[in-house]
């Protein structure tokens, strides 16, 4: 089993001990980091501290160092923030110091979006992505939407906080196959089952296909409120739309 002296990065080491209490998140996090390019701990160390430029700099060396973007994206980005994530569930830091983190996110995803959309491959159809009424998270929703036109999807993305009625007027004037939803709060998810309600309301139901994520949603959340597919990260929201896409030409729609 890889131990805490395996990972390269001091600041990663001192914040798996500092802050991570749970054996079972310790063990994971000591296996990734530890299976991690030194550079890739690096990103996220940087990304835990809220340095966005530090961040921007190291992206943009791994990449001319030759780096997959996707490398990038899951080891240095990803990884980082679950840290993030651990230290904002136990109160050791507040959004102040999250969004400082989500900023230095953003910085690096900046330099991965133009290479992980660039597919020159044939438009393999419309998505139709935003989160949730009353929901602001969006660099999940954001990451999918990189690999969706990587993958040659054309994608409306309608931001955050979006209502009932926005997903609506968008399905309509884009008439797109394919809908996703993202939903970060447990307060906010059940705004995906009201907006399928909605759909079914407009009469729009059974022209599009929806799928729904987001950390806190779950394939039996996604089966009780009626959605057509839950993903759990960015590339398995590829191959559910790839999968949706199939079953909406199937379907005749
Ligand atoms: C960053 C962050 C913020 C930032 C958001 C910045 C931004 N621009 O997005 C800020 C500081 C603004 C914020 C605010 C708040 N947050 Co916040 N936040 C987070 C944090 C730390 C990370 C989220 C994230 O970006 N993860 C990284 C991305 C890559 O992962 P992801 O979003 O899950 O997305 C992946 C998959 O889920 C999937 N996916 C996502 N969407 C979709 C959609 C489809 C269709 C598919 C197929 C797949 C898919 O693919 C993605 C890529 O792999 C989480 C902790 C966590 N562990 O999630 C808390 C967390 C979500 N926040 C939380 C809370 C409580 C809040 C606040 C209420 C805090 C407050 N007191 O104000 C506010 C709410 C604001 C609002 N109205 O939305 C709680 C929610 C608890 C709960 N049970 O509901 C969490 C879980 C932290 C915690 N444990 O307490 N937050």
């Amino acid at each position: 089993m890889p131990a805490l002296s395996d990972i390269a990065n001091a600041v990663i080491r001192d914040e798996i001990e500092e802050f991570l209490e749970r054996p079972d998140e310790i063990e994971r996090n000591v296996a990734l980091f530890a299976a991690m390019r030194p550079a890739m701990q690096d990103i996220a160390a940087a990304l835990i501290e809220g340095d966005n430029h530090t961040v921007d700099a190291l992206t943009a060396r791994a990449l001319e160092d030759g780096t997959e973007a996707l490398e990038i994206m899951d080891d240095g980005l990803i990884a980082g923030m679950g840290i993030v994530g651990i230290k904002f569930r136990e109160n050791f830091i507040f959004v102040p110091e999250v969004l400082a983190c989500a900023r230095a996110m953003k910085a690096g995803m900046a330099h991965i979006e133009p290479i992980l959309s660039a597919s020159g491959v044939e438009p393999a159809g419309t998505v139709i992505m935003g989160t949730v009424k009353g929901d602001l998270h969006d660099i999940g929703k954001n990451l999918c939407i990189m690999m969706l036109s990587g993958a040659g999807f054309e994608v409306i993305d309608l931001g955050v906080d979006t209502s009932e009625d926005e997903f609506i007027a968008a399905l309509e004037e884009h008439e797109a196959p394919i809908m996703g939803m993202s939903a970060l709060l447990t307060t906010t998810m059940p705004n995906m089952g009201k907006t399928i309600e909605a759909l079914i309301d407009a009469d729009l139901r059974d022209d599009v296909m929806v799928m729904v994520g987001g950390a806190p949603v779950t394939q039996e959340f996604a089966d009780d409120m009626g959605a057509d597919g839950y993903g759990k990260d960015a590339l398995s929201c590829v191959a559910l739309a790839k999968k949706l896409m199939e079953e909406h030409g199937q379907a005749g729609r």
